[in-house]
């Protein structure tokens, strides 16, 4: 099971379950996830990773890089998934146990909480195999730290540390590691006794304050990777990755 399930006392918990690849989204796993959370009846949903990760984004072994047609899977894979998260009426906490890449750490921010341990860390890591950021991660990242930390995060993609996103209010909080699976608990016991109705309209509200549009930000970031995925940079990207080498750009 590529998606491990769970519910007690009111907590769905959703756990990524591909510790082998640092829980990569593979085409399945993103269907289950979303699929889970459209059909969440919990007062919270959780989701984390098993093992030492939190989720590495896409599955660059699921990837042909000379065929992909990525549009369409952002289109139709990534974006329900995102919108499954912001429109479900239950607070969903990310609980980032470890590093958190690409669209996996998009997958975080578009969370309502983010929890992180504090050997956690989060890449930008698209620019590394030649892509842009995606998942909503070009809509959330500028809203929540700012243009110009953004910026050097899609541009650069280097780790920002747990407590450096804190610093920064990407995320709610760090925590140290060995309190981490505590404080996860409490946080969501706490939301799952408090006012249902109350965090529902609460967390409608805030969303609705951010500004913008999600959905044409995203249809955005879908023909840019298109773009950036049709480009001879994105097969040396994944080329490189495999072979645990430096990419050679052109
Ligand atoms: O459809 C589309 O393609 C468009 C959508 C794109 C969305 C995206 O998310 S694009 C970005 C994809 N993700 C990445 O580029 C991140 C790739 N991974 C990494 O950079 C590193 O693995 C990490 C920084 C996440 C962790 O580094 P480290 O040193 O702690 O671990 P590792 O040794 O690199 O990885 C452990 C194993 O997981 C390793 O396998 P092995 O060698 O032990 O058999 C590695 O290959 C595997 N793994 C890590 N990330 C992925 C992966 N396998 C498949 N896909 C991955 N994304």
């Amino acid at each position: 099971m590529t998606l491990l399930v769970d519910e007690a006392e009111g907590v769905l918990r959703l756990t990524l379950n591909r510790p082998e690849a640092m829980n990569a989204l593979t085409s399945a796993l993103r269907l289950a996830l979303t699929q889970a959370i459209r059909g969440a009846t919990a007062r919270v949903i959780v989701i984390t990773g098993a093992g030492r990760g939190f989720c590495a984004g896409q599955d660059l072994a699921e990837v042909d890089p000379a065929a992909a047609d990525l549009e369409r899977v952002l289109r139709e894979e990534y974006e329900p998934l995102v919108q499954a998260i912001i429109a479900a009426p239950m607070p969903v906490i990310a609980a980032v146990n470890g590093v958190a890449a690409g669209a996996g750490a998009n997958l975080a921010l578009a969370c309502d909480l983010v929890i992180a341990a504090e050997s956690a860390v989060f890449i930008q890591a698209f620019a590394r195999i030649g892509l842009v950021p995606d998942a909503g991660g070009s809509f959330f990242l500028p809203r929540l730290i700012g243009m110009a930390r953004a910026m050097g995060a899609v541009l650069l993609a280097e780790p920002v540390t747990a407590r450096q996103a804190e610093a920064w209010g990407m995320i709610w909080q760090a925590v140290p590691d060995a309190e981490f699976s505590g404080v996860v608990a409490a946080r969501a016991a706490a939301l799952a006794s408090g006012p249902a109705l109350a965090l529902a309209e609460g967390k409608r509200l805030i969303r609705g304050a951010m500004g913008g549009d999600l959905a044409a930000q995203m249809a955005r970031e879908a023909s840019a990777q298109a773009r950036a995925g049709a480009h001879p940079d994105f097969i040396e990207g994944v080329a490189a990755f495999r072979a645990k080498r430096k990419p050679g750009f052109l």
